[in-house]
């Protein structure tokens, strides 16, 4: 990332969005990133830069956006997550396919776009091995998003081999992050739990006490992806998504770790039709191209994580 580069997020208002705004606004100044959501949004979004209502679907209205302000990197956040997905079907597909079909039309004609897409642990299914699971193994999803996800994997690596677009992408865990919510996620309850042990000193949790899922701190997050698009073209030898790994704990082991700054939180479990989604994905994940290609290494774990969480979510309430 050069001061020279022009951003433009896409789903900017979104869990992911919202960190890498602010994260790229501090680095390249508020002017050089262009912030897009499909809603309207007001505050930081708005107040520190450059800010459009645009629906992706929309081609002529993004590459319009993209001339006028010669963007040079793409981040293509606006995307349907697993739960919503299975609950919207069709509309699900088509964000999450053609939304990724206006980028790659887009660079494969401009040629000097960079483009970064998240892939998730969602493309694996059931017979992929849980444990470890490697870069290149079986992958058969059973949810509409991991089926988006996979089959967006296979045409990021087609438009950069026939076309030559520079397309990166990282196949995200379970994301948790302070600034923002996730929406419709599997992975949710990691996020919501710290705000509810907060505000009610209880959780529901809609998962089963003992499912292990492979998760990671929104720094961590954002740390990743600013490095992968900053890699050198030549070092890349992936172009469908890299494995990335954070940590992988259960409900009860992020409870467990709660309770070390509350004591009095309690937890109790509905598992709903989210268990099954979660009981095709794996639990723990290895990141060994990540960390050869680009120099990936995790930094926080559950307890730092847990720490941060909670220190900053604090803070957020006594400012309210
Ligand atoms: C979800 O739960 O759908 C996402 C994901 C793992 O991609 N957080």
């Amino acid at each position: 990332m050069t001061n020279t580069d022009t951003v433009l997020v896409l789903g900017s208002a979104g869990q992911i969005g919202t960190d890498l705004v602010y994260t790229l606004r501090e680095r390249l100044g508020g002017a050089s990133v262009i912030a897009a959501d499909v809603k309207d949004q007001q505050g930081y979004l708005r107040e520190s830069g450059p800010f459009y209502v645009l629906d992706v679907l929309d081609k002529m209205a993004v590459a319009e956006i993209i001339n006028k302000h010669k963007v040079n990197r793409v981040y293509l956040l606006a995307a349907l997550l697993s739960a919503t997905a299975e609950q919207k079907m069709k509309s699900a597909w088509n964000l999450n396919m053609e939304g990724l079909f206006t980028i790659l039309d887009i660079a494969a004609e401009k040629k000097a776009i960079r483009v970064f897409w998240p892939s998730s642990i969602a493309v694996f299914g059931t017979t992929t091995p849980r444990i470890l699971t490697p870069q290149f193994t079986v992958m058969e999803p059973t949810t509409v998003y991991g089926i988006s996800k996979q089959a967006g994997e296979r045409w990021c690596e087609y438009y950069h081999a026939k076309f030559g677009v520079d397309v990166r992408s990282i196949r995200y865990p379970g994301l948790i992050s302070y600034k923002a919510h996730p929406g419709g996620g599997t992975t949710d309850y990691a996020v919501d739990i710290y705000h509810q042990a907060l505000d009610k000193g209880s959780y529901t949790c809609f998962l089963k006490e003992d499912t292990t899922l492979p998760m990671m701190y929104m720094p961590d997050a954002i740390r990743a992806t600013l490095q992968l698009m900053e890699a050198n073209d030549a070092d890349l030898k992936i172009r469908s998504s890299y494995n990335l790994a954070g940590m992988s704990f259960t409900p009860q082991q992020i409870a467990a770790e709660i309770k070390k700054h509350i004591p009095d939180f309690t937890m109790d479990y509905h598992p709903d039709f989210r268990q099954q989604i979660a009981d095709s994905w794996p639990q723990s994940i290895d990141d060994s191209y990540a960390q050869k290609d680009w120099g990936w290494k995790q930094e926080f774990n559950l307890s730092s994580m847990t720490n941060d969480m909670l220190l900053h979510l604090k803070e957020d309430r006594q400012h309210a």
